[in-house]
């Protein structure tokens, strides 16, 4: 049997997009049709299965997927064993309390003997559990956020994330529980083969995200003030300097993460560096 590994991504939703971006973004092409639940990649040893996010954890844990890509949300409230290999960065979101706007809100005790509609019953359960306080959790399956208009409930725990649904619907934002982000996960108990292939692609990833947060730098800078300027972007190993055609002037290239870029480029230009250039990076090894 040829030897390949299957990652659970999710079908279509908002998880998806960003999930088959990053891929790609690894150099793995594969046809993705649409209503195709299966595809296998053409140039690496990977099959994808695509489902709805709830039932990925599940799949990873039972082996029926060896990877997966879910929101930590899900990945939390189905509480599967399953190994969680990298946070991914994308699909970020809030799960959180909300009431009523006209309400006054008086601090985790205002949901004493309240009824709290959500789809995350466990998450809610344990938090509340934590917090000592008693409440009765109404598990509903989708448009949480109508259930206090229609006397449903009197609270609701549901994904928060510009706050516009909240808004809507007459809600006000009064506790953030839990912070999620899309992560990818691994079944437990993966082959020795398998494992080498997850970290070729562990590897593709981690040198996606680097380059991601890095970028290369080109300015132009008098001789003197080489040694400041070399201080402020050290690059990788060290930034190069090649000579400009202009006598006395130099040409620094270097590698720095965006943040240090933007703390560092007043400092930059008072040392005399001209002519900045910020170019994005594909992919980074080091
Ligand atoms: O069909 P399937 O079961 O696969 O998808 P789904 O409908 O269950 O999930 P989907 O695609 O909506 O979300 C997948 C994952 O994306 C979630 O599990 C979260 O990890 C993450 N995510 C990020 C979000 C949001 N942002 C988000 N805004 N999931 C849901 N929402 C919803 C939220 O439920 C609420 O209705 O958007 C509304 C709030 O958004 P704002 O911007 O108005 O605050
Ligand atoms: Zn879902």
């Amino acid at each position: 049997m040829e030897k390949i590994i299957r990652i659970a991504v999710q079908k279509s939703g908002r998880l998806s997009e960003d999930s088959l971006k990053l891929i790609k973004e690894c150099g793995i092409k594969f046809y993705n049709g649409t209503g195709k639940l299966k595809s296998t990649s053409t140039n690496f040893p990977i099959e994808f299965l695509f489902l709805r996010d709830d039932d990925i954890p599940g799949y990873v844990s039972d082996g029926v997927a060896d990877l997966g890509i879910v929101g930590e949300n899900e990945l939390v409230e189905k509480n599967k064993e399953v190994e969680t290999l990298k946070k991914l960065g994308f699909s970020k979101c809030r799960l959180s309390l909300a009431i009523p706007k006209g309400e006054k809100y008086t601090g985790i005790d205002y949901f004493e003997g309240k009824n709290i509609a959500t789809s995350y019953p466990k998450i809610l359960g344990d938090y509340l559990q934590k917090k000592n306080i008693n409440a009765e959790i109404h598990e509903i399956s989708g448009s949480v956020e109508i259930a206090p208009s229609i006397g449903l409930a009197e609270g609701i725990c549901d994904i928060v994330s510009s706050g516009s649904t909240l808004m809507m619907n007459g809600l006000k934002e009064v506790e953030e529980i839990f912070n999620s982000e899309a992560v990818l996960i691994a079944n437990k108990e993966l082959a020795d083969w398998k494992k080498e292939i997850v970290d070729k692609l562990l590897f593709r990833i981690n040198a996606v995200q680097k380059g991601k947060s890095n970028k290369y730098v080109l300015l132009n800078a008098p001789n003197e003030s080489l040694d400041k300027i070399i201080s402020l972007i050290p690059g990788m190993r060290s930034p190069t300097i090649l000579p400009l055609a202009q006598k006395g002037w130099s040409s620094v290239h270097s590698v720095i993460s965006e943040d240090q870029f933007w703390e560092n480029i007043e400092e930059l230009r008072t040392a005399g560096a001209e002519g900045i250039l910020v170019v994005p990076i594909e992919k980074m090894v080091i």
